[in-house]
């Protein structure tokens, strides 16, 4: 790519050479407009609203094409980091169009959430205002991005004929036993007032993702989608062009684990259930653990531990998983007085309470195989425990384990089973105990239900009325939306206003037509974000989520967004849309084919940006100076999209240097002088080449290189015009590809100078600029290689490779290092088209 300083010195020089007899003395002041952003950005984004111009037809004969990109929370900064997910998206979007596609690409407002809410507490202003401002500032923001968004199908989540459909969407799911309620231990932040799920806790210290406040258990009735129906399907991503990071954290979050379930005997009656993923140790159990929180803790425990056992299953409690679970951490727990029976062997062993055993994975429950698992070894010999070996490794001589010894091996000391390898023996001890009833084979997912619950009111009420008869009652579809109430009082009381509210919370049963009371929950705001884009097909449609007759839309072409995203949007954007293929509403199983993520825009410094290190760079500033245009060209030329980085205010001179250029280049013609036949094939070449090279670049989202290779063109589109020896119309050819490969990434100036050209509004309308295979390849030679004098070797070379790459490549040559090897390079000649000669001593 050229440095910018490069640009504006060809610019000098190109004017100087204008200055001859026959022209104005100095063509560029009267002759052509300075470009002026502001104004032609601003007159454009009317023009194009004015017209209609970003209006999708779902009758548009071309092929459908939907661009999805995340929409933002509306906090009421359009920020950079919305520019750098927003306008390469509309860059590719808008190549696209030109490409013969009707391309759908909305944008609307994700706009429930708990900093409305904390807002309306604070300032005492109403969430919906608050919210609706917001979003008015942003739209009028987003509109200087110079996007093809078509607003008229903008989605706000707030307003009831989008929620109501939320709303909708529980009923069906609760008829399909995949919404339910639950008393469950939850995360809680004190300071939010709130529960959280499980991915709004952070860190290794579990804060709350909102306001860094460490979180907290609590006990409650709690309303679930049942995602977990969906685990195994979840784990397919065939036929998805995702990114390989996204899939491999979904994996991850998934956690499939296979093995068994075993039941031990216990003197209460009632078994002890154990997950475990090594059924091949059975042998060597020497002791059980349950979780603190395991409910045969209180029946087992016997009278003389019960004082100490209460006071382990408190103090555990107050831990959280992390610190449970850390690798580092000693193994403890407390012996609570009573024994279980291994089906296999029939052995006895002590059953323990410990904290490293979490109530929430498998059954609670952990048989104890100390020679095996790390923490068993642990924790036995903590506790003084025997550690029997039964899986001997290669060549094994019976001694003494220093630490559980974890691989493969043959199983010993295991009855019936003796000599048979681990793996087979994992099959075997299962089928061995499915026949006598004390075993199952089991799939054991880390995935958990989603809890969909919020004890906020800002958020879509959960459609479910309490009747202390009938108990509860599913909303009638008919009486939908449940309406948030409007005179709702905001107290920071860590309870939903809405359990205050008598006139929401009290009606009556549409089954007895009793007294009944609403559910105060509202829905998690990722529930509307997990099927926004269909609304976009039909945003104001009132039969249902989205108009069937715009299913062809679906599913979307290409999705961009943030990795951030890659566990619970992305997770429940793919779980929404299997579920809605159960409701027989689509007929299809993933929601976007294709995924892109785009990389985090960093402050100058490097890092994050935030008010309070004071490194945001504002665009708003950028708009208003050097224009939107260069703002937008900028944020791609930083580098790969996928990668994000450091935003360097050095640079976008330079872009705004450039685009000057191109500019001046459409508006100042060459003085034509006698046409040198040559010349205009290359330049011709030259045209096909940079059509082939954007249209690659845009097709791999690397909207930077895509920008260089523009940029170079432009350069050498500065030295045709010095020589003046191409024909009028290869001249005219090369300015209006040009202006066609500029309009997706600065589309006012493209429109601009396509008017003054003389072209045909729109530029934005216009098929995407074809090129010629043959003519786009680059043009070589045979490059002779001498050392000494003496030829050495003989290379195909670009036509236009450089002296250094000439030279690095002479050196390289195997052919040339075997004269050269321990030898000084005294100097090396370059005759360019022909040859290099390395002079050695
Ligand atoms: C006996 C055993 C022997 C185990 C052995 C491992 C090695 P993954 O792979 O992550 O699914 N486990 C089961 N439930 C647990 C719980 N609630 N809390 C903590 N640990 C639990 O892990 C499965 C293994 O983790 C299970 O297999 C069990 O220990 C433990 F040589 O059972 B294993
Ligand atoms: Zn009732």
């Amino acid at each position: 790519m050229q440095p910018p300083d490069r640009i504006t010195t060809t610019m000098t020089q190109t004017r100087r050479s204008e200055q001859r007899p026959g022209r104005r003395a100095q063509p560029s002041e009267g002759r052509v407009e300075r470009y002026e952003p502001t104004r032609i950005e601003a007159k454009w984004q009317e023009r194009w609203e004015r017209d209609g111009l970003y209006h999708v037809r779902d009758d548009d004969p071309r092929p459908k094409f939907y661009f999805l990109t995340m929409y933002p929370y509306p906090s009421g900064d359009l920020h950079t980091g919305h520019w750098y997910a927003e306008t390469p998206a509309d860059t590719k979007a808008r190549f696209l169009r030109m490409k013969g596609h009707n391309v759908l690409f909305p944008y609307g407002f994700d706009a429930f959430g708990l900093p409305a809410e904390n807002a309306a507490i604070r300032n005492q202003i109403h969430p919906f205002r608050w919210t609706m401002a917001n979003i008015e500032t942003m739209r009028q923001q987003a509109k200087r991005m110079g996007t093809m968004f078509d607003w008229s199908r903008e989605v706000i989540t707030c307003l009831p004929e989008y929620y109501k459909w939320n709303q909708w969407f529980f009923l069906q799911m609760y008829k399909r036993g995949l919404a339910y309620r639950q008393k469950a231990a939850v995360d809680w932040c004190p300071s939010c007032n709130t529960t959280l799920a499980r991915e709004q806790v952070w860190g290794e210290d579990r804060h709350c993702e909102r306001c860094g406040t460490p979180v907290t258990k609590r006990d409650l009735e709690q309303w679930f989608f049942r995602i977990t129906a969906y685990a195994e399907e979840l784990l397919s991503f065939e036929g998805l062009d995702w990114p390989e990071p996204v899939k491999h954290m979904q994996t991850n979050w998934i956690g499939r684990s296979e093995g068994a379930t075993i039941a031990f005997g216990t003197d209460a009656g009632e078994p002890i259930e154990v997950f475990t993923t090594r059924p091949d140790t059975i042998y060597g159990v020497t002791f059980m653990v349950l979780a603190p929180e395991h409910e045969l803790v209180e029946k087992l425990t016997t009278p003389e531990r019960r004082a100490e056992v209460e006071a382990y299953v408190e103090r555990a409690r107050r831990e959280t998983e992390i610190e449970r679970t850390a690798v580092d951490k000693a193994k403890t727990g407390v012996f609570i007085g009573s024994h279980c029976t291994n089906p296999y062997s029939g052995e006895r062993v002590s059953v323990y309470v410990g904290d490293y055993v979490l109530a929430t994975y498998g059954t609670g429950a952990v048989m104890g195989v100390p020679a095996h698992d790390q923490r068993d070894f642990e924790f036995a010999r903590q506790y003084g425990l025997p550690i029997p070996v039964v899986i001997a490794a290669p060549g094994w001589d019976g001694s003494e384990l220093e630490a559980a010894y974890t691989e493969p091996g043959t199983m010993v000391n295991s009855g019936p089973f003796d000599g048979t390898p681990s793996e087979e023996g994992k099959q075997a001890v299962v089928r061995y105990g499915e026949e006598r009833g004390f075993a199952r084979a089991t799939v054991t997912y880390r995935l958990r239900d989603w809890l969909i619950g919020r004890q906020r009111y800002w958020g879509t009420p959960i459609p479910i009325i309490y009747c202390p008869k009938c108990g509860t009652v599913p909303v009638p579809e008919e009486d939908l939306p449940v309406l948030l109430p409007e005179d709702a009082e905001f107290l920071p009381t860590g309870e939903s206003p809405l359990k205050f509210h008598a006139g929401f919370l009290n009606v009556k049963c549409p089954q007895c037509g009793e007294d009944a009371q609403r559910e105060t929950d509202t829905i998690d705001t990722f529930v509307d974000s997990s099927w926004y884009q269909y609304r976009y097909l039909s945003p104001h449609y009132d039969e249902g989520p989205f108009d069937p007759s715009k299913r062809d839309w679906l599913p979307v072409h290409q999705y961009t967004g943030g990795i951030e995203h890659a566990t619970m949007h992305l997770m429940y954007f793919r779980f929404f849309t299997k579920a809605m293929r159960d409701l027989g509403l689509v007929d299809f199983d993933e929601p976007a084919i294709r995924l892109f993520n785009q990389g985090l825009i960093l402050g100058p410094d490097g890092e994050k940006m935030s008010k309070s290190r004071g490194n945001v760079v504002n665009p708003d500033d950028y708009v208003s100076t050097l224009g939107a245009d260069t703002f937008r060209c900028y944020l791609m030329f930083i580098g790969p999209w996928s990668e994000g980085g450091p935003y360097r205010p050095e640079g976008i001179e330079g872009i705004s240097r450039w685009l000057n250029r191109v500019w001046s280049l459409a508006l100042e013609p060459p003085v034509f002088r006698s046409s040198d036949e040559a010349a205009t094939r290359e330049l011709e070449r030259q045209r096909h080449h940079t059509i082939k090279a954007v249209s690659d670049d845009l097709d791999g989202f690397r909207f930077n290189t895509m920008l260089a290779r523009l940029m170079e063109y432009t350069n050498y589109l500065g030295r045709v015009r010095e020589a003046g020896s191409v024909g009028r119309t290869a001249w005219a050819e090369a300015v209006e590809a040009l202006l066609l490969l500029v309009a997706p990434s600065a589309p006012h100036i493209a429109e601009e100078l396509w008017e003054r050209t003389g072209r045909p509004y729109s530029v934005h309308t216009q098929a995407w600029p074809a090129w010629d295979e043959a003519l786009a390849r680059a043009e070589t030679y045979t490059l002779v290689v001498q050392v000494n004098g003496k030829l050495r070797d003989r290379i195909e070379v670009p036509a236009d490779i450089s002296e250094a790459q000439a030279r690095e490549l002479a050196l390289a040559s195997p052919k040339v290092r075997a004269h050269t090897e321990g030898r000084a390079v005294e100097r090396v000649f370059f005759v360019p088209r022909r040859l290099v000669n390395v002079v050695v001593r």
